[in-house]
């Protein structure tokens, strides 16, 4: 059976942009393949987070990966830092990948940029996520389109040690959706949807009241021609709308051109309000029954101890080759 492995860092509420790209790729890989889904608590450290925010979104993420249909008797739901060979395999790769290959990560560059004091771990952390996939001899990683160099980056150190040391590592394949890799920014569609931006207005959380989800889509960015056709280029705001839209509907983006043929955006924008929120109505009911209970506690310790026996045995197997003493 083909093994999956993906995660999501607690940096905020999770929005639409992670759901789209990732997360509901996840509740459907569960039903053919052997599935890892991480929270991937030690990534969000590599820019300074208030630690009580970790804690809360940690246990957010947790909550709606079972709250959109997670199933944790199928999937392996857990948390990073609760296995620790996630670590000590980061470091064992950072020792056989170069300075130059990092440099070139453009998400390094984007979150350093304008920044003189940037964190080592902002810079490694590409080391950390190869870590994370290799330990599971993972075949699928299912991503937004923004983390593809970094699956090639995993891909690359896994056949440079297997040359190196003889057949270790499974190498990993991204698995990047048509439609919906890339849902960007509403206030500023030539940006991605972010966690972290710090216009609220820009993106649609999971958590999100209907009325909040009314006011990001109403003020959503569009442009001045009137018509609701998919143009990438000339018409990214109604293009990226589209694209939500027709994510959460099933409809295709031509089916949808063709029903607001003649409309406004105004009526367009309006039935996309009513699509998103009863979407996240049904998420939102199985997230406030979960959160707070015992079951999370569980779910996550039956989780950590199913990764860390898997997780251990790759790092053994690295271990033994790279000429370790393993007792
Ligand atoms: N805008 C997006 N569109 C489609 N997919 C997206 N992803 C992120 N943003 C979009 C995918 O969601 C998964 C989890 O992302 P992450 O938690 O690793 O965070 P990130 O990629 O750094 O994106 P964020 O949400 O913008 O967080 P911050 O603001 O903290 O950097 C990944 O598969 C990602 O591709």
């Amino acid at each position: 059976m083909k093994r999956v492995f993906s995660g999501v860092q607690p940096t905020g509420n999770i929005h639409i942009g992670n759901y789209l790209g990732a997360m509901k790729q996840f509740v459907e890989l569960q039903e053919t393949m052997d599935c890892f889904f991480c929270v991937v608590d030690l990534h969000s450290v590599t820019l300074p987070q208030d630690p009580k925010s970790i804690y809360e979104h940690t246990l957010d993420v947790v909550s709606l990966y079972v709250a959109i249909g997670i199933d944790p008797f199928k999937s392996t739901i857990f948390v990073q830092s609760h296995v620790p060979a996630h670590a000590e395999l980061g470091w064992l790769l950072q020792c056989n990948c170069y300075m130059g290959e990092l440099n070139r990560m453009t998400q390094y560059k984007d979150k350093s940029k304008g920044s003189d004091s940037v964190p080592v771990g902002l810079f490694t952390y590409p080391t950390l996520m190869a870590a994370d996939i290799l330990l599971y001899d993972t075949h699928i990683v299912p991503v937004g389109s923004d983390q593809k160099q970094h699956i090639e980056l995993t891909r690359d150190i896994a056949i440079r040690f297997n040359n190196r040391f003889g057949k270790t590592f499974v190498v990993p394949e991204a698995q990047i959706k048509q439609s919906g890799a890339r849902i960007m920014a509403l206030d500023d569609p030539s940006k991605k949807m972010s966690k972290s931006a710090e216009n609220p207005l820009s993106r649609i959380t999971l958590l999100d009241s209907p009325d909040q989800v009314k006011k990001a889509v109403m003020k959503a960015t569009t442009d001045s021609e009137g018509h609701i056709r998919y143009d990438e280029e000339n018409k990214p705001g109604i293009s990226n709308l589209l694209t939500i839209y027709s994510e959460f509907s099933g409809m295709s983006i031509s089916e949808l051109e063709q029903k607001y043929e003649g409309m406004g955006y105004g009526a367009f924008k309006k039935d996309l309000v009513e699509v998103i929120n009863s979407s996240l109505e049904n998420i939102q009911q199985r997230y406030r029954k979960i959160r707070n209970s015992d079951e999370i506690i569980q779910i996550l310790k039956e989780g950590a101890q199913r990764a860390e026996t898997v997780a251990n045995s790759t790092l053994q197997r690295v271990k033994e080759k790279m000429g370790f003493v393993v007792l």
